[in-house]
Formats: C-alpha cells, structure tokens, sequence
C-alpha cells in the first residue's frame, strides 16, 4: 500500500521508462552523422556501407523510403526549387541543402524500426514535406547508386503533354465571389463571414480540408467606396481561435485583428464584430493573423478594396501612350499561395484547374496580384507587357512596365494589360518548380485567351 503512493519509486519508474527510450532510440540510430561531421563509421561490417537516397521538393519526400539494417548512407537530393533539408525527427539533420544540391547522412547500425523524417524549414513540414523511413531486416534499396536511374524520356513527355491538354479542368468551387453587404438603417454596409473547415478541390479530384471564409478559397470579395462606414461580423466555425487581419487597410488600432495584443482571441464557436471607417482606399486583403502560418496557408485569405486605383489614363510611359478614353474590359485578380493544404495555387486553384481569361485582341485588362503565400512568385505573361501603376493600393508618381513581377508574401501589385495579339498566352510563375513537376504542368500557372476580333 505505502508502495504505490511512495514518490521516490515512482521517480525510480519514471526513470527506468526514461532510459528504455532513450536506449531503444539509440539502438535505432549508433552513430548518426552527416558527411561533413565525420563519423565513427563501423568499417568492415559484413555486407558494407548501402547507399540509398530521398527526394526532397515542394513539398514531399520521396525515394527509398524503406532501408536495410545495418550501415546505410542516405542522400538527400535537393530535386525541388528552395532551401531544403532532411531531418530525422529527434535526431541527426543534413544542413540546409540548396536547391539542386545534396547532402549525406551516415546512418550506422540501423537495427529494425521506422523513424520519421522532415523538412525543418519552417511550413515545408506541414506542406507535406514528411516521410517514414521503414528499416527492415535485408531490404533492397532500387537504385543502390545513390537512386540515379535513367528517366522514362517518353512517359516525361506524355505526363507534359497531357497535363496541358488537360486545361482548363472545371473542379467544384470558386474563390474570389463578391459578398453583398446589408445596407443598415444608418448607410453602414455589414457583411459576414463564417470561418469553417470545408472540402475543397484543388485540382481535379484533389480534394482538401480547406480553412475558408464562407466556403470558398480565397473568401469572398468585399468591396467598399471611399466613406463606406463597415461593420464585419465573423462567426468562428474552426476547431481553434482565430481573428482578422486587414493588411493593407487603415483601422482603428483594435480592430488591426492581432489577437491577443488588440482584441481577444475569438474562439471556437464565438462571434467577433469589426467595425470601421472605410476612409483611405485600399488594395488590400484580409487573412487570419492568429497561427497565419497554418490559418492562412490552409485557405483563410481573401481580397478587401477600397475605392479605385487611378490608372495613368493619357500618359506616355516608355514610349506608349495609354489612352485617354480606354475602357478596362476585365479586373483579374491573381491571388497567389504557396504552402498549407492549398499548396501552389492561383485563386485556390491548382493548374490545369486554373481559370483561363478569354478576352478580345485590343483589349485592356487590369490585373491585380495579392501574395498570400510563403515565397516570392516572379509572375510572368507572355508576349505582353505588364503596367505596373499602384504598389500595395498606393498610385506610383512613375508607373513603369515589366514582363515579369516579382510578388513577395504580403504584396499587391495591380497592372494594366494590353491584349495587342490574338492566342493563347501563357501566365505563370517562373519559378519553375511552382509550375512544373514530374507528373506534368501545375500549380501557378494560367493563360489569356485573347481572340481574333
Ligand atoms: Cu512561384
């Protein structure tokens, strides 16, 4: 009886337990190292050193995921576009590997087990950037050269080919729908928004848990006049607290949506009402603040506006003069993400699953670029320049053109388009990885259909 309640034996227990997993651990793992460390590399061990290797890109690891006991040297190859690294949860890590580059990690007397590896770049992990390594008793590794095969040139044409043909894909839902305020009796324009975890598709038949506003990624579009008094309402739906940002739009200080410094953390199942002045204009969004890096990345983001960013209509800018009478037949918006369940995605969508703007030779176009992602995005169109007249919602003084927009996280670019030649024109990131893989065309990637009037 006094045994079961005696601290010191329980602290024994503890103990005991503590060591058996620290001692099971290394069992796993003798000696992990990485090349550069050196190591005590159990030389003349029967069988030898095996190699074998795993693919880091955005955002998976992939390749020998099962290993043989005993020594193996494992290499990670950085296939992808960033900063890699492969990480051993609880143990050894390559450093950051860059981006068609490789690192090795000397794994020594490896006895029976699975242990799981990662990306200790901060998202990529949970972007998908994690495996488990299986270690069985005589598994054969495929390549045993480090897994450099020759690839199937014909089925990596096929995969191109296809995956191009296949745009554009209709999937079920659309990002980007203008919300329609309640005029209340005092003019105030109220909307409202519910914060809810719903199925969403990516890409043709890929369909994720997405984190949205009102069902749809990005959330809805909520556009204001200059003056409009606003009142937002939102309706927490999510498992945990969330709040709202208005980046890139004036408010009072607590209504900024920074939990807990400026308001409460609204928590699941809980109300929060924003109300403001719309009283400077705004290319702005909103985007969840509280654990952004999930909230956001998993679909919590969306386009907030303000009055009209005035287009330099009669100006001459690098020897083209803008029209004094154009008519701007199109507004784009191009909502870029990068990371969470949404991945490389252009309003939510995923190419082939991107939406194409059919417009007619002659034509001029606004488009706007909101950066809700992890990583710069250089959006590139073909054959047309881009006008680039307001940065963030502020008018540039000197607007000026480019083919090619580097987009960090957190900007907004809006330019203007003239559709002089009929095709169709491909728009994309040029970061290649964001749009190209093994499997094909995807990601950021859309195109102008522009017909022959
Ligand atoms: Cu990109």
């Amino acid at each position: 009886m006094a045994e079961k309640d005696d601290p010191f034996i329980s602290v024994i227990r503890l103990s005991i337990v503590a060591v058996i997993v620290v001692l099971s651990f290394w069992a796993l793992f003798a000696i992990v190292n990485n090349e550069s460390g050196g190591s005590a590399a159990a030389d003349g061990a029967a069988g030898g050193t095996v190699s074998a290797s795993v693919k880091l890109t955005e955002f998976s690891i992939t390749g020998d995921l099962t290993i043989p006991t005993g020594d193996v040297d494992l290499t990670a190859m950085n296939v992808g576009g960033v900063d890699h690294d492969l990480t051993i949860r609880g143990g050894a890590a390559t450093p950051l590997i860059s981006a068609g580059q490789s690192d090795v990690l000397q794994l020594r007397n490896l006895q029976p087990g699975t242990f799981e590896v990662f990306c200790s770049v901060p998202g990529h992990e949970a972007a998908g950037m994690a495996a488990t390594i299986t270690v069985a008793e005589g598994a054969v590794v495929a390549g045993g050269d480090a897994g450099v095969a020759e690839p199937d040139w014909e089925a990596l044409d096929k995969a191109m080919t296809d995956s191009i043909m296949a745009f554009p894909a209709d999937t079920a839902g659309l990002g980007n729908e203008p919300l329609e305020p309640t005029i209340l009796a005092d003019g105030t324009k109220e909307f409202e928004l519910t914060a809810e975890i719903v199925d969403w598709e990516v890409e043709p038949g890929r369909v994720v848990q997405a984190w949205t506003y009102n069902g749809i990624v990005p959330g809805p579009a909520i556009k204001l006049d200059l003056g409009d008094k606003v009142r937002i309402i939102l309706h927490n739906k999510l498992p945990m607290g969330t709040d709202v940002h208005w980046h890139g739009v004036d408010t009072p200080n607590n209504m900024d949506g920074v939990a807990p410094l400026t308001q409460p953390l609204i928590k699941s199942g809980e109300d929060f009402i924003y109300e403001f002045v719309a009283d400077a204009p705004a290319v702005g969004m909103y985007h969840a603040h509280h654990h952004g890096q999930m909230q956001v990345t998993n679909g919590l983001f969306a386009i907030f506006q303000i009055g009209e960013m005035p287009i330099p209509y009669g100006q001459t800018i690098g020897g083209v003069t803008i029209p004094s009478n154009l008519k701007v037949v199109d507004e784009i918006p191009m909502v870029l993400n990068d990371a969470g369940v949404i991945g490389y995605s252009i309003n939510g969508k995923s190419f082939p699953a991107t939406q194409p703007y059919v417009i007619n030779k002659g034509d001029w176009i606004v488009a706007t670029y909101y950066n809700e992602g992890l990583q710069i995005h250089p959006m590139h169109l073909h054959q047309f320049g881009q006008l680039i007249f307001a940065k963030d919602g502020f008018p540039l003084d000197n607007p000026y053109w480019a083919d090619t927009i580097n987009v960090a996280p957190g900007e907004r670019y809006s330019v203007l388009i003239h559709a002089e030649d009929a095709g169709a024109w491909v728009w994309h990131c040029h970061i290649l990885t964001h749009v190209e893989r093994e499997e094909g065309m995807f990601g950021m990637v859309t195109a102008i259909i522009v017909q022959d009037n």
